[in-house]
């Protein structure tokens, strides 16, 4: 049915969207620059996989999401937690294993689920949130809301029967999903062309009859606009979409990572066009904000993110008596 779509990067774009992707990127990248200081103080333990290079993905996505919608996210999902609006503090007592935490504590990183804030679940098992996404997706085709339902994964998740199954179906059902393949270029310590046998994700949509726009994740125009009209599809009973992301991960697999297997120059290339601080320089450039209104964004930012981890310290881990409740 369908070739990839691309997004023309000067396609015109309302400057206070631009402002609200980077409120919520900014804020990413400051919390993930605090989990990582934490981690090599000691400070914080635990397993901790930092998007950190892919703020501007989630971010934009939020621009067109409401609060009743559906995200669900792998291990690698601070940012999408953090765009689909949990509160910090409930999300980081959750990476602490702490009684405060969005699951009191007993799901840890790799299991963070919210649905108030319609952060379905986060999965650690390759590959497998896009059927449930798929089942999410149907129950509010069932139920007649236009709620839609997004689902983030790597590009190393589409080498998976999963992906394979679940793009069929969401296919055939017309289900109300957005299947967002964030390509970081590497899968754990593998590079996509060593991985992967398509040029391109999305020309494994084609197989499958569905829209696809293969962007560059990290400019923000081109994001906001693949996701703008895969929501709106997805809304209006157009069905699904898979968005293939480009973009870089900054740090290794986990923070343990030597990254030996990334080219230095390609890191370096990628750290030079960091995201983050592009956007920042493009709205002072621009004119759309003002230092000062960036600084206090930036002041609330880290206020807010001391106080998430200031709460998680201090709350306790689950009793042993917890063991066998909130089983289903
Ligand atoms: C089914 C399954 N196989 C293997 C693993 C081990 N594993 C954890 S992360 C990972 C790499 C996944 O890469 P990608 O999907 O590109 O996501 P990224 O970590 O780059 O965001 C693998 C193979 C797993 N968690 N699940």
């Amino acid at each position: 049915m369908t070739a990839t779509l691309e997004v023309d990067p000067t396609t015109d774009i309302d400057p206070q969207i631009l402002l609200g992707i980077y409120t919520i990127a900014a804020k990413i990248k400051m919390y993930d620059d605090t989990y990582i200081s934490m981690l090599q103080t000691g400070k914080a333990t635990g397993m901790y996989y930092s998007p950190r290079g892919q703020e501007i993905i989630p971010s934009a996505i939020a621009q067109v999401l409401t609060k009743e919608d559906y995200v669900l996210t792998i291990y690698r999902g601070i940012h999408d937690q953090i765009a689909k609006g949990v509160p910090l503090r409930e999300l980081t007592a959750e990476f602490f294993g702490r009684v405060g935490g969005t699951c009191k504590g007993k799901g840890g990183p790799m299991h963070v689920t919210h649905p108030e804030s319609g952060l379905i679940v986060t999965t650690g098992v390759v590959g497998s949130g896009l059927p449930i996404a798929n089942g999410v997706a149907l129950s509010a085709q069932m139920r007649g809301t236009d709620q839609v339902t997004v689902v983030n994964f790597g590009d190393g998740a589409t080498n998976i029967g999963a992906f394979h199954e679940a793009m069929n179906l969401a296919s055939v059902w017309n289900l109300p999903v957005v299947f967002v393949c964030q390509n970081n270029q590497y899968a754990e310590y593998t590079a996509f062309a060593q991985g992967t046998s398509a040029a391109q994700i999305t020309d494994r949509a084609i197989g499958y009859s569905m829209r696809a726009f293969h962007v560059n994740g990290n400019n923000p125009v081109e994001m906001y606009e693949a996701a703008r009209q895969a929501v709106d599809a997805a809304r209006t009973g157009g069905g699904p979409t898979l968005i293939e992301a480009d973009t870089y991960r900054f740090r290794g697999h986990t923070p343990q990572d030597p990254m030996e297997y990334m080219p230095k120059e390609e890191r370096a290339a990628a750290e030079a066009a960091d995201p983050v601080p592009a956007l920042r320089r493009r709205l002072l450039e621009e004119g759309i904000a003002t230092e000062e209104q960036l600084k206090d964004i930036e002041d609330a930012h880290r206020a807010e993110i001391d106080d998430a981890f200031a709460f998680a310290e201090a709350s306790p881990q689950p009793d042993l008596s917890e063991l066998h409740t909130d089983l289903v």
